[in-house]
């Protein structure tokens, strides 16, 4: 997806930001335009209040000026504006690309309202061509993805796993201290019950099927964005 395309959806989903409002802030490449459109609006004198969801957002934030704060100091937020990696039409997404879905998910479900916004190519009719995110604990890694397998067999996995590695080839470690093992599910057709059957992995912290979590998307397409509501 082009910068352009990224930063049309990042400027469509400003329309949804009111002064005074606890903001969401996400993480990847588009939340980043978006968390850039915010900071030029605060320089102005636009009051708001957010929560990001990595350290990277966090810095980039601080570094605009945006006042930050915690989930531990309000009592939750208006919006969270954040990208995904696919995006089916009852709003069901799959994140995590960036490693930060443990936050993100945290985030959104403090949030009245999570939008995601994207380019159009994230829009898919069943969620799984893209590998699913599992973040996972240290402790006992190799059961628990023996027991991630068994989920992939049960789920008629079409892909295999990988235990995801940064560009210096060593392992991705996210901001919380885990890990991030990649399933490739290949199309996913109860993402609950996947979702479940995940979560009762006890060494499995997060995944990243979010489920009834978003409300709306806008998807930036080179003839204009659009609002699936
Ligand atoms: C985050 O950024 C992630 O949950 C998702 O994996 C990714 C999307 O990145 P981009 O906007 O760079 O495509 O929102």
């Amino acid at each position: 997806m082009s910068e352009d395309l990224k930063r049309s959806a990042a400027l469509a989903a400003m329309s949804e930001i009111r002064s005074g409002m606890r903001i969401g802030l996400g993480t990847g490449s588009t939340a980043k335009h978006f968390v850039d459109l915010l900071g030029a609006e605060v320089a102005n004198g636009f009051e708001c209040l957010c929560v990001p969801t990595s350290e990277v957002t966090a810095e980039q934030a601080r570094g605009l000026g945006i006042p930050l704060t915690t989930l531990d100091d309000i009592d939750g937020l208006d919006v969270t504006i954040d990208g995904a990696d696919e995006i089916d039409r009852n709003f069901q997404l799959i994140k995590g690309g960036g490693g930060a879905l443990l936050r993100e998910k945290i985030v959104a479900a403090a949030s009245a309202r999570m939008i995601v916004i994207a380019d159009d190519s994230k829009l898919v009719d069943t969620l799984g061509k893209f590998a699913l995110p599992i973040e996972v604990n240290l402790f006992g890694l190799a059961a628990t993805e023996r027991a991630i397998a068994d989920v992939m067999g049960q789920f008629n996995a079409l892909g295999g796993r990988t235990l995801r590695k940064n560009v210096d080839g060593e392992t991705f470690v996210t901001d919380g201290g885990h890990y991030i093992v990649d399933a490739s599910f290949g199309r996913i057709s109860d993402a609950k019950a996947l979702s479940s059957a995940l979560l009762e992995i006890p060494g499995v912290v997060q995944h990243g099927l979010f489920i009834d979590l978003c409300s709306d998307a806008y998807l930036a397409t080179p003839g204009g964005t659009i609002k699936l509501s």
